[in-house]
């Protein structure tokens, strides 16, 4: 299979590792002197930008945290000024406020790079028709996988999320080859088009790139029979830059992390300490290369592991582990990432509900679905139905306009939701994820 950026994905290490420490002393710079928060956590930790000197210093520097994201809301973190900011997304966080994100011409450059790297490795050419199917907005799967399929001429079919009946008739009316979206719509797409009598034969599809949600093994397999296709993983985060921060080659064994842009590390999340190879822990990464947000030592919250081998598809770019959970309470449904207390904050907005509430994640035909359980007061418990009804539509609307999701609400009698003494328990997943 083709190899996009053969000097770099190729490159050896001690080439690679020359390549970041370069990169990395002037990012270090750039941040002390441009982003107030960076010159004052450094001041903190008592490192000055000259004690770095190679990528061996990384660890002397200290973590950027997705809170910082909200503390500084929604411009405090950009390294470049608005002027030269032609991107912005943005993704939940853990409080009301988004985490903001922004890209200069530059950043834009690397990020189409990096997404033709993995649309490359994934067999993709200017032959291809990319079909993507991610949302686009200010999430960033839709634009970064647009931004990379163009970068290597493919012919870009920008369909977006939603009215699967139209994404199957562009398939067989435009001759998609390549597919980009969410792997649990993938297996939604591969029910659908078998559920209309068409046979994988029939469509023009051969492979698919699939990310911003964990998925198995098991989900692979069953998605390329559906479809007829390859499959390959995806990762990225916005904070980083969105997808295309590592990708899987035709070995898939690890997803290869894009190392002359964002440094990996794996860390103890209790102790902040660096783990060796092979080990799973926290993932953080460095943006070396980006102008208008290069974070340093970024605390992702995703569990994964490293291996530093070279793969036998001839990169020698490290690989990463399909991450294997996450350290904090974020869900992700459909895609969307979402975090408990944003719902908390929507229920806690209505007078007649109890604080105590629950919320229930499944997988109904592929997609997920999300049930929020809440206990009524007493005093709404006597209420008329219609009143109730009326109630349950309000709670649907602002969860759906807080978070993007929509969710079944149901609303139960008070005292039965469990209590807990110790964290309450208010998600219960019972998606399979492995
Ligand atoms: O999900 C970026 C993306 C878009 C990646 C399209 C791939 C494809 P966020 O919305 O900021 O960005 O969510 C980032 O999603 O920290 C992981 O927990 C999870 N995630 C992303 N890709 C994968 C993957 C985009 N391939 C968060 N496998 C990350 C497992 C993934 N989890």
């Amino acid at each position: 299979m083709p190899i996009y950026n053969k000097a770099v994905e190729t490159a050896e290490r001690h080439e690679l590792e020359a390549m970041q420490s370069l990169a990395l002393i002037r990012m270090v710079r750039h941040v002390y002197e441009n982003v107030p928060i960076y010159r004052k956590k450094f001041d903190e930790k008592g490192v000055k930008p000259s004690d770095i000197k190679s990528v061996k210093d990384l660890s002397k520097l200290p973590f950027t945290y997705k809170a910082d994201f909200q503390e500084n809301y929604p411009y405090g973190m950009f390294a470049a000024p608005l002027s030269d900011v032609v991107r912005i997304h943005a993704t939940s966080g853990t409080t009301g406020r988004q985490t903001v994100v922004g890209y200069t011409k530059d950043d834009m450059n690397i990020w189409a790079e990096c997404v033709a790297r993995a649309i490359t490795a994934a067999g993709g050419t200017k032959e291809d028709v990319v079909h993507i199917s991610y949302g686009y907005g200010l999430f960033t799967g839709g634009l970064g996988l647009h931004c990379g399929a163009e970068k290597i001429g493919a012919t870009v079919v920008p369909v977006s999320t939603g009215n699967t009946d139209r994404q199957i008739r562009i398939f067989q009316d435009f001759g998609s080859t390549i597919l980009g979206c969410t792997p649990s719509y993938a297996l939604y797409l591969g029910d659908a088009v078998q559920a209309k009598g068409l046979k994988p034969g029939d469509l023009k599809l051969k492979a698919g790139i699939f990310g911003a949600e964990p998925w198995t093994e098991k989900m692979r397999t069953e998605i390329e029979k559906r479809l007829g296709i390859k499959a390959y993983d995806i990762y990225g985060l916005s904070e980083i830059m969105g997808p295309g921060v590592s990708f899987d080659c035709e070995c898939r064994c690890g997803l290869h992390v894009n190392e002359d842009h964002f440094i990996p590390e794996i860390i103890n999340p209790d102790t902040g300490e660096v783990l060796p190879y092979g080990e799973y822990g926290e993932l953080v990464f460095t943006c070396i290369t980006k102008q208008a947000l290069p974070l340093v030592r970024y605390r992702t919250k995703d569990i994964a592991c490293l291996n530093i081998e070279k793969c036998e598809c001839g990169r020698t770019l490290v690989r990463m582990s399909k991450p294997k959970g996450r350290v904090d309470d974020m869900m992700i449904i459909r895609g969307v990432n979402v975090f408990p207390s944003q719902i908390e904050a929507v229920l806690l907005t209505f007078e007649d509900l109890s604080p105590h509430y629950q919320i229930l994640l499944d997988r109904v035909n592929n997609l997920d679905t999300i049930e929020i359980q809440v206990e009524m007061s007493e005093k709404l418990f006597h209420d008329e139905i219609r009143q109730l009804e009326a109630l349950v539509k309000e709670i649907k609307r602002r969860i759906e306009s807080a978070v993007g999701i929509s969710a079944k609400i149901t609303l139960v009698n008070p005292n039965t939701i469990p209590r807990s003494e110790g964290k309450a328990k208010r998600v219960i997943d019972n998606r399979k994820f492995d």
